[in-house]
């Protein structure tokens, strides 16, 4: 099977099926009851801004192609470690050679920025900043060109760091771990001839799972931002997120349809993908929500400009920056 165009796997009639029991109108008004308390003590975050998120991924994108082994790659990640450094995380570089899908050894890092780390309550956010080596979804002829990524990276990155930055300026009351995963994007490609290796792809992430950067690191759940920067981008619930970590996607989604965002956060199934999330939650065991833009209009599952020369800056919006970085911070702000 071609797995580049597989990897959502569309969602089933069950969900659609659960929602017909339920919402008595006893039970509608207690959960009318709860939502008043709620919004009555929410807490109101540090006003996230987009124009500083786009910032950060122009600065990314500004290096050039994230591909490991590269200049690019190694200037780009001082940048991202100088930047968490700046706004006050305490920061762990975790350097390790992973082996690609074609043998390949790439000098991947990971980048992780701790906040209140004597805090046992701790929530973690986590994004790719690595960029693919191959437009392979482009025409033919760009196979081979690494992309800017700008949305497949920089995007959730970007919004990661304003993040960091209002952790600085007023901490919430549990601990954050903001982790930057690398080596996601140098999955096998659909082009190449030799044998058919599993699990190619989240090489980061799979490294941190055996040996996060502080031994037995837990958290009470975890956020996961994959290409959060398209305009009019829609996220549906993901089909992992949902079997694992099904209390958090709820929150998440019901906090951004407060703010005003159901219009991006869609309260419907999407499909199913692998992703930095899926080893988190195996390896460490911690639930965790991947926010991604699912697109059934196309034939990947993906947003038009998915690993294509066009995943460049001019299709970035501050529109959905703020959306979803808004949201999170509110999520954040509102834990105890
Ligand atoms: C797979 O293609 C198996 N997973 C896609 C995860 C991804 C790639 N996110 C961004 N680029
Ligand atoms: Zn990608």
């Amino acid at each position: 099977m071609n797995r580049l165009k597989n990897i959502w796997i569309t969602a089933t009639l069950l969900g659609g099926m659960a929602f017909i029991s339920c919402g008595s109108s006893a039970k509608k008004e207690n959960a009318r009851t709860e939502d008043t308390q709620e919004k009555e003590t929410m807490v109101v975050p540090p006003a996230f801004s987009a124009d500083s998120a786009y910032r950060y991924i122009e600065e990314q994108v500004t290096f050039g192609p994230r591909v490991p082994n590269t200049s690019a790659h190694r200037a780009c990640g001082d940048y991202l470690a100088a930047q968490l450094e700046r706004f006050g995380a305490k920061v762990y570089n975790q350097h390790a050679d992973l082996m690609a899908y074609d043998g390949t050894i790439l000098k991947a890092r990971n980048i992780i920025g701790v906040y209140n780390a004597e805090q046992k309550k701790r929530v973690m956010l986590c994004a790719h900043w690595d960029s693919r080596p191959y437009a392979d979804q482009d025409e033919e002829k760009h196979h081979h060109s690494a992309i800017d990524g700008a949305n497949d990276g920089a995007s959730g990155v970007g919004v990661l760091l304003e993040i960091a930055r209002l952790i600085q300026q007023k901490a919430p009351a549990i601990g954050i771990d903001i982790i930057f995963f690398d080596a996601e994007d140098y999955g096998i490609p659909d082009f190449y001839k030799g044998v058919y290796k599993p699990d190619t792809w989240c090489l980061g992430s799979q490294y941190w799972g055996r040996i996060p950067h502080v031994s037995d690191y837990k958290a009470r759940f975890g956020i996961l931002l994959d290409m959060v920067g398209a305009k009019n981008a829609t996220f549906y619930y993901e089909g992992y997120s949902r079997r694992t970590a099904n209390r958090f996607v709820k929150k998440i989604w019901k906090m951004a349809e407060r703010l005003g965002y159901g219009n991006y956060f869609i309260r419907e199934d999407g499909g199913e993908v692998t992703d930095d999330h899926v080893y988190v939650n195996q390896y460490r065991q911690i639930p965790c929500v991947d926010i991604i833009h699912y697109d059934n209009q196309g034939t990947t599952g993906f947003n038009p400009t998915w690993h294509t020369l066009d995943d460049n800056l001019q299709h970035i919006d501050k529109a959905t920056l703020q959306a979803v970085g808004h949201t999170v911070t509110a999520v954040i702000y509102n834990e105890k």
